[in-house]
């Protein structure tokens, strides 16, 4: 069935798209299960509804569904209508209400807008005469769209009975990068959903034999990389809001900085076992050193320990932990690097990040990368945070990052943090958790390694105090 195309490309902006017919009622029939089978995991997608009066209208995701039973932050949806009584009538109704933008209901249709929820269209339509029967309402349309005081019944006519509904795919802002989209990914992702991503994560414990308690994840790097963005935006993706805990933007040395801890939780207040902790910035001449470093990993530096400019950390320091346990160490350490300064990384001036890295390597401390600032590299990615992995400019500033510090390439992590935004947005989380998990699986590895470690000298131990006891 035929819908105004060029006004919907260009409501959805960036030129002229394909489309492709995902689901529609008389295909697939008015089911929630066939609208999932067929459009979850696609990118975005219009839907477009034809009811019994004429009228057509419907909404704009540009978030996959996925059936994540819960609201889906959407800051391009839109709700739309393109005709009325048979008369033409474009309206755009953009979201207002970015993080209730879509209902992602794995029992329903698609649905926008939450608590009396825009336009909730079905969870199952009953086909009568030619006609479905569609089960949704529009009672709070106008909740988290702008719909510029029209009524639901000046678009619906007041029925819920519809001749077709249609969703189609490739009429949408993945388009805007078709070069990138086209590409093969350089690194697969099996899953792109934060609440997918959030429970793998809530399900990693430490080593429990090991009497470890937290992860600890200290962030290392040269000045201004972006290490305190990490942290708020890892704080951010946990409590579903931007939290700006760490101070950020300093970039300068010479001012008095704390070890903070900073839990990862979540909104609801639960904790994850995840402590981050930012270090101060350094230069390859000025800042930490490693004996720092060394004092830090080896969890010497208690927590609120007060990093001074012009004094390095020793055992005479206050509050130095003379006899850390597992429990104080660093188990993964995460260097920090600004994506659009990679190609700076030369011989010279990555000597510092190189000693810290074989320190930990000596140490058998696992070491990760986080690449931040690809939105200066790559700014078409704003459109589509998805398509990351494949971005060919994203993929050489991590070949130039793993090269320069002497680390395998799927250490290297591309992220972005927060800092125009002033609400969290899924993709952007979904790259940092991409990268947190790893470290906790890395973290996790550490500690067996240790606890192996441990078992092994208990046994030697034991066999040499057996050896005395008989000889
Ligand atoms: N565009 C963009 N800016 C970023 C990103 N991450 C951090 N920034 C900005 O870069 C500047 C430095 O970020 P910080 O997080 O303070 O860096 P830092 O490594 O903690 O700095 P020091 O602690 O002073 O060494 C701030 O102005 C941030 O807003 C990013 O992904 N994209
Ligand atoms: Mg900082």
């Amino acid at each position: 069935m035929a819908i105004k195309k060029n006004q919907l490309e260009q409501w959805i902006g960036h030129g002229h798209k394909d489309c492709v017919l995902l689901f529609s009622f008389s295909i697939d029939g008015g089911t929630a299960s066939a609208f999932h089978n067929k459009c979850n995991n696609q990118g975005p997608t219009v839907t477009v509804i034809h009811n019994e009066h004429k009228s057509v209208y419907g909404g704009y995701a540009n978030q996959s569904w996925t059936s994540c039973n819960g609201d889906v932050t959407d800051q391009q949806a839109f709700l739309y209508q393109l005709q009325f009584s048979g008369a033409i009538k474009c309206n755009k109704f953009p979201v207002s209400n970015h993080s209730w933008a879509l209902y992602d209901n794995a029992n329903c249709g698609p649905i926008f807008g939450r608590s009396m929820h825009d336009l909730w269209i079905f969870c199952s339509a009953t086909k009568t005469g030619g006609f479905y029967n569609l089960d949704g309402h529009m009672d709070g349309f106008g909740t988290n769209y702008n719909v510029n005081g029209k009524k639901a019944t000046e678009v619906n006519n007041g029925t819920k009975c519809v001749e077709e509904l249609e969703i189609v795919v490739g009429i949408c802002a993945r388009h805007a990068v078709p070069k990138a989209m086209e590409e093969k990914p350089w690194r697969k992702t099996s899953q792109w959903s934060q609440k997918k991503m959030l429970e793998d994560i809530a399900s990693l414990k430490p080593v429990f034999e090991l009497g470890v308690t937290d992860f600890r994840i200290a962030m290392f790097g040269p000045l201004g990389g972006g290490k305190s963005s990490c942290v708020n935006t890892l704080l951010s993706t946990f409590s579903g809001r931007i939290s700006q805990r760490a101070s950020t933007g300093c970039g300068r040395t010479g001012t008095i900085t704390s070890y903070t801890p900073y839990p990862l939780k979540s909104s609801s207040g639960s904790s994850s076992n995840i402590r981050v902790y930012g270090t101060p910035g350094f230069t390859e001449a000025s800042g930490l050193d490693m004996i720092d470093f060394y004092h830090i990993l080896e969890g010497h530096v208690c927590d609120h320990f007060m990093f001074h400019p012009s004094a390095h950390i020793t055992w005479k320091s206050e509050k130095f932990v003379q006899k850390p346990t597992m429990n104080h160490r660093i188990h993964c350490g995460v260097i920090v690097i600004d994506a659009s300064t990679v190609d700076a990384l030369t011989d010279e001036n990555t000597s510092k990040l190189k000693a810290l890295k074989s320190l930990m390597d000596e140490k058998g401390i696992p070491c990760v990368v986080l690449l931040t600032k690809i939105d200066k590299v790559a700014p078409e990615l704003e459109d589509n945070w998805k398509t990351t992995f494949k971005d060919p400019k994203v993929k050489e500033c991590v070949d130039k990052a793993a090269t320069a510090i002497g680390i395998s390439r799927n250490n290297v992590h591309p992220v972005k943090n927060y800092e125009i935004e002033v609400e969290v947005d899924e993709d952007l989380n979904v790259l940092s958790l991409l990268a947190l998990r790893q470290i906790i699986h890395l973290s996790m590895d550490h500690m067996e390694n240790v606890k192996l470690r441990e078992d092994g000298n208990a046994v030697s131990e034991s066999a040499e105090a057996v050896g005395s006891d008989t000889a």
